[in-house]
């Protein structure tokens, strides 16, 4: 199914009366503090979010999946449900492909087709987590750390394979997550562990085209449980500086061990001109791929702060990360839930757009923490709700993106067309 333009104005304009007074007030606050609302709706409006082609399906937990039905079976599909959500919310103007769950056939239609939805490829994704079945040798032990050379050698050939699909699509860049680590002390020798890493990642980076960026993504355990050859930010940046200019670390806000102030590894990696993207979601315990903002929407905000003045003041010239989320659904519809995600991307950078820099500053150079954190908060406490449907509206998509599903009826739609029983490839 695809939603008509006609569809969303007619929903816009019942709920119109009602927005145009919220958005009227907080113009009117914004204006007298001198803040231009014309372009804060701007970079909104051109802030975009890329969607995981394998966060359309449900996930599930080990335990169990409970599919809700109509979920994408095909490529095409996933991009019609991309299309969806863009179609909604103008802000999702992108998707992830993870190869081989994602393999375009007939690159040519693919193109056309993501482009009659005007979107975009975003990083491409390798997988050496898993065996295919016509597969050589097993990843069971490694992949890009493995001691067996030809282990290695083929999961750098699967780089190399990912990158030519990613170019025929357009796609920039590609996403490194390795599962590679040990779940027993003594299992693996760290050293040799990360010096093969780095020296696959080497083969990869060299073949990589001129224009191409890798995002090397760390997490600390899981799929292993005793130790992670990219355990985290540091390790990251470390192969990151080792390979080259173009090679970045990725942020995924489950990859941290409780209380971890993510904030300041963002502040860090900018200052170093090395934070390549960010893998959007949230979580209480650890890598959960909860819905972005639904546990700790005061982080979100802190760590978009950060994000925000390292792309006003970038001094060391850090390029414009990619954005994408990476979730994980076990009770949510998965395009409901990545409404939500988005919508909730969208508030923590409008909050952070608001933050008076200059006071702020001042505050931290006379040392008042006081004032500091009034001036924080402020702009967290601030309803930029309107502010963000607005810039929705403009931009011809919905102002209640999740309502306009509901009454449109899309789930029930795509059940019609795929079945109750459709599933979707990838976690
Ligand atoms: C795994 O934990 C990482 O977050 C990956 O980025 C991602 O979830 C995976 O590549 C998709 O299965
Ligand atoms: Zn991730
Ligand atoms: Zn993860």
């Amino acid at each position: 199914m695809r939603i008509d333009k006609n569809q969303i104005n007619t929903l816009n304009d019942k709920a119109l009366p009602d927005h145009r007074e919220s958005f009227e007030y907080i113009s009117h606050k914004l204006t007298a503090r001198d803040i231009p609302v014309a372009s804060l709706i701007e970079k909104i409006q051109s802030f975009q979010i890329a969607i995981p082609s394998w966060a359309l399906g449900t996930g599930g937990t080990r335990f169990g999946r409970f599919p809700g039905g109509g979920e994408p079976r095909t490529l095409e599909e996933k991009i019609d449900d991309v299309g969806l959500l863009h179609a909604l919310n103008a802000g999702s103007g992108a998707i992830s492909l993870h190869i081989p769950w994602d393999i375009p056939e007939n690159v040519a239609q693919i193109k056309a087709h993501a482009a009659s939805h005007n979107l975009l490829f975003d990083a491409v994704n390798s997988n050496t987590f898993q065996d295919q079945p016509e597969q050589q040798k097993s990843y069971k032990f490694g992949s890009l750390c493995h001691s067996d050379a030809d282990v290695r050698s083929q999961a750098v050939a699967h780089n190399m394979e990912v990158i030519r699909h990613g170019e025929a699509l357009g796609s920039k860049s590609l996403t490194v997550w390795l599962a590679d680590g040990s779940s027993f002390p003594g299992q693996m020798n760290f050293r040799k562990a990360l010096q093969r890493t780095l020296d696959s990642l080497r083969e990869i980076y060299a073949r990589m085209p001129e224009d191409w960026k890798m995002f090397i993504e760390y997490k600390p355990y899981e799929p292993y449980f005793y130790h992670t050859v990219i355990q985290d930010w540091g390790t990251s940046h470390l192969l990151a500086s080792q390979l080259g200019e173009r090679a970045f670390t990725l942020v995924d806000l489950g990859h941290h061990l409780p209380n971890t102030n993510i904030e300041q590894i963002v502040a860090t990696l900018m200052m170093q001109g090395k934070l390549g993207g960010f893998h959007f979601n949230d979580s209480k315990f650890g890598d959960d791929d909860l819905t972005v903002g639904a546990m700790k929407p005061y982080q979100l905000f802190l760590i978009f702060n950060e994000l925000v003045a390292g792309m006003e003041d970038n001094t060391s010239k850090n390029p414009y990360p990619a954005w994408m989320i990476d979730a994980s659904h076990n009770l949510k519809d998965p395009l409901e839930d990545l409404l939500q995600s988005v919508e909730a991307i969208q508030l923590a950078y409008a909050q952070a757009l608001l933050v008076d820099r200059k006071a702020l500053e001042n505050a931290r150079e006379d040392n008042d923490p006081v004032l500091a954190q009034e001036i924080l908060q402020r702009a967290f406490r601030t309803d930029v709700r309107p502010l963000v449907a607005e810039a929705r509206m403009e931009a011809g998509a919905a102002l209640d993106p999740l309502a306009a599903f509901r009454t449109l009826s899309v789930r029930e739609n795509l059940v019609r067309e795929r079945g109750k029983k459709s599933m979707a490839t990838g976690l």
